[in-house]
């Protein structure tokens, strides 16, 4: 039987975070046999708010590297930047054409994002479930691993498909959102209420490249409450997210009972410097692998290379059906 394909991206706007980690990379990397699998540095995402170009240049190679250092075999994934196809960008004007704006206002990330100064904001910002839509879309993609912040993109995308699928041709396969329970929302060190974020501030996250000693003080710093016993309780959520790492950390099979029994009058403190080292523990081969493949520039490049030429074919068909079907051309 052939496998499913994953299709997921994440933007090269900053370093990335454990809830970057356990929430999305982390499960690509654990499916990646069982998938035919393509990851994508979404760059053309990165530009809806305003970047230094020079900078920008090389986070996308940092984050391509973060992939492959986080597990993902490049031999057998597909990995590349976005803008290197340029079928990304032509089918979301279709969107962006086939879009109700009522249907990009409700996009709450939008909301969040631009608060109170949306007029100051880019046109693209607004239209960017519609870029993303194209993203997933134009590779018939079966499912979309990631995060629950992204849930609501997800189904805008297959709302999208659905509507031109109705009124054209039958040309787009309809994705599912692909969310584990476990992970899919880690929330912030400094406020439980919060979600991990690159904006949210340095004291929220912890970075994959964060060194011991910063992991350690952060993890010793994460607001909890002021409880003693260790158990998984949703409702003392800042011992409740730690416990949530812990447990994602842990060898696969590890069960919530086994690590509550683990702690059994031990209190918060033990658990915050267990858990620290379990963090350092899974950073650090990511980050060896990673300066590893930094040695040589030209590692990444021809990665990027190989795996933009190997999908841009189906990128192509795909477009080329949805023009035809718009009549167009
Ligand atoms: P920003 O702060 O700019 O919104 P971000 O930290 O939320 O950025 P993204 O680049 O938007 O990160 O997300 C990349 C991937 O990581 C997505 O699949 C997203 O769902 C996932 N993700 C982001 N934050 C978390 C989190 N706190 N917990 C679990 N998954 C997350
Ligand atoms: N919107 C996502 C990034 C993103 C994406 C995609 C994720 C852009 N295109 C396609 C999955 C599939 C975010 O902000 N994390």
């Amino acid at each position: 039987m052939a496998k499913l394909r994953a299709f997921s991206g994440i933007q090269p706007s900053g370093d990335l975070h454990l809830g970057n980690y356990l929430g999305a990379i982390r499960n690509w990397v654990l499916e990646q046999s069982e998938r035919d699998n393509i990851y994508c540095v979404v760059d053309l995402h990165a530009i809806t708010v305003p970047q230094d170009p020079e900078a920008l240049h090389k986070r996308i190679r940092d984050l391509a590297k973060i992939y492959i250092a986080c597990g993902l075999d490049p031999e057998a994934v597909t990995i590349f930047v976005q803008s290197h196809v340029a079928e990304h960008a032509q089918l979301a004007w279709l969107f962006n054409c086939l879009t109700p704006i009522g249907w990009l206002n409700r996009m709450t990330q939008f909301k969040e994002k631009t608060g109170d100064r949306r007029d100051q904001s880019s046109a693209g910002l607004f239209v960017y479930p519609a870029l993303m839509a194209a993203d997933i879309l134009l590779y018939q993609a079966d499912g979309v691993p990631v995060g629950e912040d992204q849930k609501q993109h997800v189904e805008l995308t297959r709302d999208i498909a659905e509507k031109f699928n109705r009124e054209y041709a039958p040309v787009f396969k309809v994705p599912q959102p692909w969310i584990k329970e476990d992970g899919a929302r880690i929330m912030a060190l400094d406020d439980p209420h919060k979600k991990m974020s690159k904006s949210g501030g340095p004291n929220n996250l912890i970075y994959l490249l964060d060194t011991p000693d910063v992991i350690v003080k952060r993890i010793k710093r994460a607001v909890t409450d002021t409880g003693t016993n260790v158990v998984f309780d949703p409702e003392r959520a800042g011992l409740y997210n730690l416990l949530e790492i812990y447990l994602l950390l842990s060898p696969a099979g590890t069960t919530k009972e086994q690590i509550e029994q683990h702690f059994e009058g031990k209190g918060y403190g033990a658990l915050k410097s267990e858990l620290a080292e379990l963090v350092v523990e899974t950073l650090k081969p990511i980050q060896q692998k990673y300066n590893e493949i930094s040695a040589d520039p030209n590692y990444i490049e021809e990665i990027l290379k190989r795996g933009a030429d190997r999908i841009r074919p189906i990128a192509e068909k795909t477009y080329s059906e949805a023009k035809a079907a718009m009549g167009l051309g």
